[in-house]
């Protein structure tokens, strides 16, 4: 191996293990993402069992404009148009169970697991 090659290696591994600094915080394994697809209005799946710090992604596979918004207001994706996706952090206490609110019809809920 030339010094060439050996020190591009280094700068390669170098900026893998940046990457791993950064993402330490919210990529450990315990922080999963869960995916909740609109379609067809509805949320699939309707109930996700997640843990403080994990992150849920509701992605609107709907041409209808939809929300994920909590029944009492404390967190809101606010408007997810058609193809895009909002995530939400998990926390501690937040509420559990949500609808959307152009169809109020539509509800989800989340499950906290200790
Ligand atoms: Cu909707």
């Amino acid at each position: 191996m030339d010094k060439t090659s050996s020190r591009r290696d280094m700068m390669v591994g170098a900026a893998a293990m940046a990457v791993v600094l950064t993402a330490a915080p919210v990529g450990a394994e315990d922080h999963t993402i869960h995916d909740v697809e609109i379609k067809a209005f509805q949320f699939d799946p309707p109930a996700v069992q997640a843990q403080v710090g994990d992150t849920i992604r509701w992605t609107n596979r709907d041409l209808a404009p939809h929300t994920a918004t909590a029944d009492e207001f404390g967190w809101d994706t606010e408007t997810i148009t058609k193809g895009k996706s909002v995530e939400i952090t998990v926390t501690d206490g937040m509420e559990t169970s949500y609808f959307c609110a152009f169809h109020p019809q539509m509800t989800g809920t989340i499950e906290l697991l200790p």
